[in-house]
């Protein structure tokens, strides 16, 4: 999920160190994206071998392993056709470690090199096929298995262009990935392709181009049909072409990157790869080729160009990190459950789990702690976990519950929920837990840190890399994980079938929901000039919706350093119904589930106290919308999910407000990403 960048140069003279200076830049243009480890790959000075450095840690530290590595003259010789690769890892599979950085390679002998962004879901399968193939792997990560996968595909098939090698391989991989390979068996070649995670290609020339589009090459590569089939591959081959279509250059460098702002400094002309698209380069002549023609297929990748400036480019069209981060979520929910759900059955599989399931399911109770937001998802998924487990949930913050000394048992699961899974307190809770012999499941968004570590088990939220201070898509991304326990838990249950279901079809839509409630985003952005200047914003809710209250509460607080308070309805006659008057800003979440009736009356307290709320509700419920003027409308869906749609009005709300008061938005006064203290 983070950052990709290769180098190729054809017929332009480059030394070795020139080429790892360029690698090194592009990763540095790629941090903002995040990640906890690094890597290169060059070709060795007698072009036999290629040569990788890899580490954990910043750009800086391979920067200077690089400088030790590569001194000497022969490093600024001149060469005329090389590529090199190059690669920041937010770790998804195996703890970030220079082993299981990336390149990543197919044998000892360094035949083809990988870089990998994103998760191969069915790398255990591809990787049981190859052991009984008599491979042995050395990482932990689902990378390995394409490198060795395009190995035993070119032992097969020693006629096989590189291009045609790795297109095999794509094809028998699922899953999220951007990947370029590079082999000493095809030197000054780099093919590269992806599936739902980014890569573009760029372009220097000295001369005018030939064209502003690459056109795309599809179809069946009649000489090796059928004689070639792959009795071996884990899926049967598929239809192929090995022409290329010359792209009329002579000199020329290409750049495969994660995105522009890594190749910006160097040319403005770039194309966009689309899914399954492979495109490769040799002697100097770049294509573009498509297993499949659909019906919707361009005739041709267009070649655009830049006019954007770096700083615009790392944030996207987004002003922000926060603002990009909320504006991601429609695909980190998706990478949430990649490889998990199966949509077209109702089979859900949690890999680091799995094995714990029957110990989970004869516990005595079930515990969530976190902090902040991540304690806010516990908040929002126990009434479906009590539903589905049918045991007792406890939801807890991670401070208190040390300050109370919980009783723990040996028969007690404990969720530790943390983004970071550095959290100060909720990693002592887990050691106290731990400590007690309760059974520890972390659930987490980044691999490696000391509460995965820790943990007996657990789930990796997959939500990407989050650079913002304020928690929004780990926080939707979490509260997915802890759905998708709660259905596995469920699995057996006859009688909870039906329930299961209906998540589940909730579930399959939710991504195109998030993009209908973003739509609001000008919507909020009124609504925050309405409110900006107000010094307190009450947030009411009941039921599935409390934790929206709590979270949006905490989004305003933090972001915009303006007093807001989650309240829960049915405490307002309770104390709260005293701060409500014709001045006093209310936000109320009244949808139509369950306990729409009771959320009703707490919304005409409101009103008859003169309160004018601003209505979070369903599309077209025209009888809540009767209660205010403003109002803003997300789609239906399952109650136990509505909290997912309903938290993004809010995280946008919370945004617009920082950003109208002039506060800073990705770092807010006195907080820090990881609370590392007590
Ligand atoms: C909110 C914050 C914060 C965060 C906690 C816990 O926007 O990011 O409340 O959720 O500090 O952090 P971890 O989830 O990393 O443990
Ligand atoms: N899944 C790969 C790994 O864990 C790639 C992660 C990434 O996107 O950086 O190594």
């Amino acid at each position: 999920m983070c950052g990709i960048f290769a180098y190729l140069n054809y017929l332009t003279p480059k030394s070795r160190q020139e080429v790892l200076d360029l690698l090194v830049t592009g990763l540095k243009r790629l941090e903002y994206r995040g990640y906890d480890s690094t890597g290169v790959a060059i070709d060795s000075l007698d072009n036999k071998d290629i040569i990788m450095v890899k580490r954990t840690g910043k750009v800086k530290v391979l920067e200077d392993a690089i400088q030790e590595h590569f001194s000497g003259d022969d490093y600024s010789e001149p060469v005329l056709n090389h590529v090199g690769i190059a690669h920041t890892r937010w770790a998804t599979h195996g703890v970030p470690c220079e082993r299981n950085s990336h390149p990543q390679r197919s044998d000892d002998g360094n035949s083809f090199v990988v870089v990998h962004n994103g998760i191969i879901t069915n790398y255990n399968d591809v990787k049981t096929f190859l052991a009984k193939k008599g491979y042995e792997f050395e990482s932990d990560t689902d990378t390995e298995v394409f490198a060795k996968l395009v190995h035993h595909l070119w032992k097969k098939h020693p006629n096989y262009s590189f291009r045609e090698l790795v297109e095999q391989a794509i094809q028998q991989v699922e899953g999220a990935f951007a990947i370029a390979v590079k082999s000493k068996h095809f030197p000054g070649e780099c093919v590269a392709s992806r599936r739902s995670s980014p890569l573009l290609v760029a372009i220097k020339t000295r001369t005018r181009l030939a064209g502003d589009h690459i056109p795309i090459l599809y179809g069946k590569d009649d000489k090796k049909q059928s004689s070639d089939q792959d009795a071996d591959s884990v899926l049967p081959r598929s239809d192929s072409t090995a022409e290329f279509m010359p792209l009329e250059e002579k000199e020329v460098e290409y750049f495969f990157a994660s995105d522009a702002s890594a190749v910006i400094e160097h040319t403005n002309r770039v194309i966009y790869l689309e899914d399954d698209d492979v495109a490769a380069v040799r002697d100097g002549t770049l294509s573009i080729h498509r297993l499949k023609k659909s019906l919707d297929d361009p005739h041709a990748r267009e070649i655009t160009t830049l006019k954007m400036e770096i700083q615009q480019i790392m944030k996207g069209n987004y002003d922000y990190f926060m603002q990009k981060e909320i504006f991601e979520q429609p695909e980190s929910v998706v990478n949430t459950m990649r490889g998990r759900v199966r949509f077209d059955g109702t089979t859900i599989v949690l890999g680091g789990i799995k094995d714990y399931i029957p110990e989970i399911k004869r516990c005595r109770r079930l515990m969530l702690i976190g902090c902040g937001t991540s304690y806010h998802s516990a908040v929002a998924t126990r009434q479906l976990l009590e539903e589905l487990t049918e045991l007792p949930v406890m939801v807890e913050l991670a401070s208190d519950f040390l300050d109370r000394n919980t009783p723990i048992f040996r028969d007690d699961v404990c969720f530790f929920i943390s983004q970071s899974g550095e959290t100060a307190d909720t990693l002592m809770a887990l050691r106290y837990c731990k400590q007690r012999g309760a059974l520890i499941v972390g659930i987490t968004n980044t691999v490696g840190s000391s509460i995965c570590r820790e943990s007996h088990c657990g789930v990796h939220i997959n939500a990407g890399p989050e650079i913002g201070v304020a928690s929004t898509k780990a926080y939707t991304s979490q509260f997915i994980s802890l759905v998708m326990f709660a259905l596995v838990m469920s699995e057996d249950r006859l009688s909870l079938q039906q329930r299961r279901l209906e998540i589940l079809q909730a579930l399959s839509k939710l991504a195109d929901q998030i993009r209908e409630v973003l739509k609001l985003d000008s919507k909020v952005q009124e609504l925050a000039k309405d409110l900006y200047q107000h010094k307190s914003l009450l947030i009411m809710g009941r039921g599935y919706n409390f934790a929206t209250c709590l979270e949006g509460a905490l989004k305003v607080k933090e972001l915009t350093y303006m007093h807001s308070e989650g309240i829960m309805a049915g405490e307002l006659k309770h104390g709260p119904l005293a701060l409500v008057d014709d001045s006093m800003p209310v936000l109320m979440i009244v949808l139509r589930d369950p306990v729409y009736v009771k959320c009703m009356n707490a919304l005409q307290q409101v009103t008859s106290r003169k309160g004018c709320p601003v209505i979070i509700c369903e599309e077209g419920d025209e009888e809540t919308k009767a209660f205010s003027s403003r109002h803003l409308e997300i789609p239906r869906t399952v109650d136990c999910l509505q909290g997912i749609l309903t938290v993004i009005p809010m995280q946008l709300l919370s945004y617009h407000i920082a950003v109208l008061r002039g506060c800073d938005v990705d770092c807010p006064r006195n907080l820090a990403k990881s609370v590392t203290v007590e």
